[in-house]
């Protein structure tokens, strides 16, 4: 990790959770929280709509401030700060979570879930909460697991028909070995990066390609620089809300509940924010003249047996996929 950048950050935001403690008044505690998205998206939304909820029922004793457009940095950069208590909360797609947390890489395995409606179901449930459970170890609580859509491959010069496309490809990914490993089994050579960097990397041509939901596709304006779209729909890796522990055991076992109560709740609010702002980020790319191709998925899902091979081989592993496959 950037030591350097950690410290940094440390000094600009002094050490959080802040309590400010006005005369007169009770205790406030602001809780910070990072994220890579602009402004009216929908993590960015349902965090902040988590934040009125428990100002409200603490009587403003607790409060949740976004600091978002990555002003706190990377995503794997501030998962580090968040586990050393830098920042407080955090919301991050699965997959950069996935080599400190193996448990979420089930979250990610291409094609895995039949639909939406079997995420929902898998993260819901108790499934759900023994991934967030899992975090626990590495410094951070998990407070819930948001939507993130299909995502779906997007390239700058040859568009993608087939997984013979794919071939020799530079593909952007997240910085996750399960991911890495997907676009070996693609046939396309893996370029990990952070996202505040895949424009400049697709103008350049430094990568050929990447792969995102609609949304992310079009806030960052990708879409401007890659214009074929192909539904490959080939994960639907959800996005993770955590909590640092650091934080997290500063708070009395009330405002604890209170957090965990309010997390969950945002979670309906963040499904009704991201349908509405899939279908109006599909309508803004398409409006603006993307390719949008669609293919047979099969050889894209055959394709995905060696990442199964490699990823799925402790019993622990075998067993979760086989209780998420499972469910109805
Ligand atoms: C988005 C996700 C981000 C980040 C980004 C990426 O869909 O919301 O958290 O993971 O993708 O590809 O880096």
């Amino acid at each position: 990790m950037n030591f350097a950048r950690m410290f940094c950050v440390a000094g600009a935001l002094a050490l959080a959770p802040v309590t400010l403690t006005p005369l007169g008044a009770s205790a406030q505690t602001v809780l910070r929280s990072a994220d890579i998205h602009p402004d009216g998206y929908p993590t960015v939304e349902a965090v902040k709509y988590m934040g009125e909820l428990v100002k409200q029922r603490s009587n403003g004793r607790l409060d949740i401030q976004v600091f978002n457009n990555a002003a706190l940095g990377s995503e794997k950069d501030t998962i580090e700060q968040t586990r050393f208590g830098v920042i407080d909360m955090n919301r991050v797609n699965t997959a950069p979570f996935n080599n400190l947390v193996p448990q979420t890489q089930v979250l990610g395995l291409p094609f895995l879930f039949r639909s939406v409606d079997h995420m929902h179901k898998v993260v819901d449930g108790p499934i759900g909460d023994e991934i967030l459970a899992a975090f626990e170890p590495h410094g951070l609580v998990g407070l819930a697991f948001y939507d993130s859509g299909a995502r779906s491959f997007y390239t700058t010069k040859k568009p993608i028909k087939s997984v013979a496309d794919l071939k020799g490809m530079k593909i952007r990914v997240q910085q996750s070995d399960l991911w890495i490993a997907m676009m070996k089994a693609f046939g396309a050579n893996a370029t990990p990066m952070p996202f505040g960097e895949v424009y400049s990397s697709l103008e350049t041509g430094v990568v050929d390609g990447a792969e995102n939901n609609w949304p992310s596709y079009e806030s960052s304006r990708h879409f401007e620089v890659a214009k074929n779209y192909t539904l490959t729909e080939h994960s639907l890796a959800p996005e993770a809300l955590v909590i640092s522990k650091v934080s997290w055991d500063k708070l009395s076992p009330d405002d604890q509940k209170l957090l965990r109560q309010a997390a969950k709740e945002s979670v309906g609010k963040m499904r009704e924010l991201w349908l509405a702002r899939e279908k109006a980020s599909e309508e803004k790319v398409r409006n603006a003249g993307v390719k949008v191709l669609t293919v047979d998925k099969t050889p894209f899902i055959d394709a995905m047996k060696p990442v199964y091979d490699s990823f799925v081989t402790d019993p622990k592993m075998k067993d979760l996929v086989t209780r998420i496959q499972a469910v109805q």
